[in-house]
């Protein structure tokens, strides 16, 4: 496997659009996904750009401001116009009038598809948001390495980050210094704002770091991940802060807890190859959590065992593995795997990995 060129990306999309070969990408304040998938740019924002694709390139209509931005990063195959006039805008109307687009329905906002159809006047529109998840859910070694280097920042700073627990510190102050190592370790920025738990709040699976401070005994739970040129990654880690087992209150309990979470993410990604079932990979973790310590944690794993990862944390919409998915692996998936137990009240343990499917089994990135 190497790095797909532009070309072979584009290719990769319109072999699963029959019957259109024009896709519009409308940027709004933020870019598309699938912008990014096809340019690769890693400055500039492109706030309102167009990307347009067909069989033959790619041409980015963009404005003044990053005009020059965008023609630094220019790959092969790639046309830059500089929309400073309205003549410009006509340009993109000669090559949309008429025509029959693809669109991506699940970026566009309903007022910009409006003021296409009024503006630039094509034939028809039709969506190809589905050709994108599809391009996108097998990865090149070039994606792969850099998904596998963020994950590398987010443990190497969650190992960092456990040497430095204080008790009597907040949630809040763990997650700015944790988000200041990943910076500082080469992430661009977070995949998704750094979730930080200290004791019960670990029962809750998307809790937000707050005020609460750290005691003895608590659970401290990460979830955070790094973005390396574009590529989020995803990672969780469960710990107690205090190892002697005299001071810590159900010391045995939460052993048991961090254990069984263990074994069941360590089954489950061994089941990872292609051609394995995204809802049976589910199950091993499931069964695992539901039958430990005689039912304790029955029905306590409350959401899927994982998601693809790529440019978006949830990456390929609907790529999951849970309980029913009909999902199938395939060479060059990268899915996160994340069982967890949550007793609300009490605390919470979750460990999480991304992994890239292969032929031969999983590779944990
Ligand atoms: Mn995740």
């Amino acid at each position: 496997m190497k790095a797909a060129t532009l070309r072979e990306r584009v290719d990769k999309v319109f072999k699963n659009t029959p019957g259109i070969n024009r896709i519009l990408l409308v940027n709004t304040n933020s870019q598309d996904p699938n912008f990014i998938y096809l340019t690769d740019f890693t400055s500039g924002l492109f706030e309102g750009s167009f990307l347009l694709v067909t069989k033959a390139g790619v041409t980015l209509f963009t404005y003044p401001l990053e005009y020059e931005t965008a023609k630094q990063q220019a790959v092969r195959g790639m046309r830059i116009v500089n929309m400073d006039s309205e003549k410009k805008f006509r340009l993109l109307e000669s090559e949309i009038k008429g025509a029959k687009i693809g669109v991506n329905e699940r970026f566009v906002p309903y007022r910009s598809y409006k003021n296409l159809k009024k503006r630039l006047k094509p034939k028809s529109i039709v969506d190809v948001s589905e050709a994108f998840s599809k391009a996108r859910e097998t990865k090149d070694s070039e994606e792969i390495k850099r998904i596998r280097e963020g994950a590398r920042i987010t443990k190497k700073a969650v190992s960092e980050m456990q040497k430095r627990l204080k008790a009597g510190m907040t949630e809040r102050e763990l997650a700015i210094e944790f988000d200041s190592l990943m910076l500082r370790l080469g992430s661009e920025r977070p995949s998704f704002p750094t979730i930080v738990c200290f004791g019960a709040n670990a029962a809750l699976p998307h809790h937000m770091p707050d005020n609460t401070r750290l005691k003895y005994g608590d659970f401290v739970l990460i979830d955070a991940g790094a973005v390396v040129k574009n590529y989020a990654s995803d990672i969780t880690r469960t710990m107690l802060f205090g190892k002697d087992k005299g001071r810590v209150k159900e010391y045995g309990k939460k052993l048991a807890m961090l254990n069984t979470v263990k074994a069941a993410q360590s089954k489950a990604i061994s089941a990872i190859k292609q051609g394995a079932k995204g809802g049976k990979i589910h199950m091993i973790a499931q069964n695992i959590i539901d039958k430990a310590d005689n039912g304790t944690y029955k029905g306590t794993f409350i959401h899927a065992l994982g998601h693809s990862i790529g440019i978006e944390v949830h990456d390929g919409y609907g790529r999951f593995l849970s309980p029913k998915s009909s999902l199938v692996l395939k060479d060059g998936m990268v899915t996160s795997v994340e069982p967890g137990i949550y007793l609300p009240g009490f605390g919470g343990v979750r460990f999480e990995d991304d992994v890239l499917v292969t032929k031969n089994g999983p590779v944990i990135l």
